[in-house]
């Protein structure tokens, strides 16, 4: 079981996350990088060292961001899927073994509200396309309620326009492309990679997504026939999709080998785009996750796991959906769940 971290200035410190009963690995990144440059063995060094320290271990990397002119296929991307390959190296070099990452134009996770209250007084995330649908970009991504690399109001309608000319086809060329390039890197550094799937699982602002369903993952592992290409397997993302039977998709992908990373975080949906995010336990959300841990477990899934988003609970107040108590409570409630089906 591990836990995101995001480092120095996170709120929630190593020592906190220590103290969570099962808790040992530890999910982060260099936050400082600036997109596309070469992850350097010493940050990497630094990092790992920081949670090492505390008793912890640095087990996933998520995420290396993909530079948007390797997705939109420019002239430059030689150089920077290098680069990538580069980080990748040096990943494994430190021993880590799993690497998480996404391939989402210009945003990567969007919600409509960051803390929409629950009849429990709790606060989720939520969203709602038709709340999307009346939201402003004309002031570039400024305060949008998501998770976005900053961009002015010119940079951003660059890319939109841009992506205005990629199809969902070219998009996967450009991962195809992209996977070829870093596989090999992976495959000797001894690291796997871990799509990420696109959340939530349909195009925002009219740009396309191609992560959102069981067919896409068994694409995407196809692309490249390697075991160091897999996925990482979010609940709450492929969740948010009515159509997407997340234990037979965990059971496809887990009999392939191909589930590097488990996300396990519970949604409820509210409408056919709309839905807000609730307690990890299976009865709270639309999300059957003692079905999507017994695929797993059957399939013999041996990879890191973490409690994704929680909600804001008991009056904490820190980054939106990466609170403590909530997602400590989420650990707990996954190894019970996983230390049952081991019976
Ligand atoms: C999200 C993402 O569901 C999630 O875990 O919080 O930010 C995720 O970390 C990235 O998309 C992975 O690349
Ligand atoms: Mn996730």
């Amino acid at each position: 079981m591990t836990f995101r971290w995001f480092g120095a200035d996170d709120p929630v410190s190593l020592r906190h996350i220590r103290q969570i009963p099962g808790v040992r690995g530890v999910v982060s990144a260099l936050y400082d990088v600036p997109v596309g440059d070469i992850w350097s063995r010493d940050n990497l060094d630094q990092l790992a060292g920081s949670i090492d320290a505390e008793g912890l271990e640095l087990a996933v990397i998520e995420s290396i961001p993909v530079h948007e002119d390797i997705k939109l296929g420019r002239s430059g991307r030689d150089r920077l899927a290098d680069q990538y390959a580069e980080s990748i190296g040096s990943i494994g070099e430190i021993g880590v073994p799993v690497l998480c990452y996404n391939f989402m134009p210009v945003f990567d996770w969007m919600r409509t509200d960051l803390s929409m209250r629950l009849p429990d007084g709790s606060f989720a995330l939520a969203y709602d396309d038709e709340v999307l649908a009346r939201m402003d970009l004309s002031k570039g991504t400024g305060d949008l309620p998501g998770w976005a690399t900053a961009y002015d109001s010119a940079t951003l309608a660059g890319l939109l326009d841009a992506y205005s000319r990629v199809s969902e086809e070219q998009l996967w060329d450009n991962l195809a492309w992209f996977l070829e390039r870093i596989t090999p890197a992976a495959e000797s550094a001894g690291v796997k990679l871990a799509i990420h799937p696109d959340d939530p699982p349909w195009p925002v602002f009219g740009l396309p997504r191609i992560i959102t369903s069981g067919p896409a993952l068994e694409k995407l592992v196809g692309l490249v026939d390697s075991p160091a290409n897999g996925v990482t397997f979010c609940t709450g993302s492929l969740g948010a999709h009515e159509a997407n039977d997340l234990p037979a998709m965990a059971r496809r992908l887990g009999e392939k080998g191909r589930i590097h990373f488990a996300h396990c975080r519970n949604v409820k949906r509210t409408g056919p785009r709309a839905f807000h995010e609730v307690a990890h336990l299976a009865g709270d959300g639309d999300v059957d996750m003692h079905g999507v841990l017994t695929a797993l477990r059957d399939t013999g899934f041996d990879g890191p796991m973490r409690p994704d988003h929680g909600r804001m609970i008991w009056d904490e107040r820190g980054r939106p959906g990466y609170g403590l108590y909530d997602r400590a409570l989420g650990a707990t409630y996954l190894q019970g769940l996983w230390e049952g089906l081991s019976i």
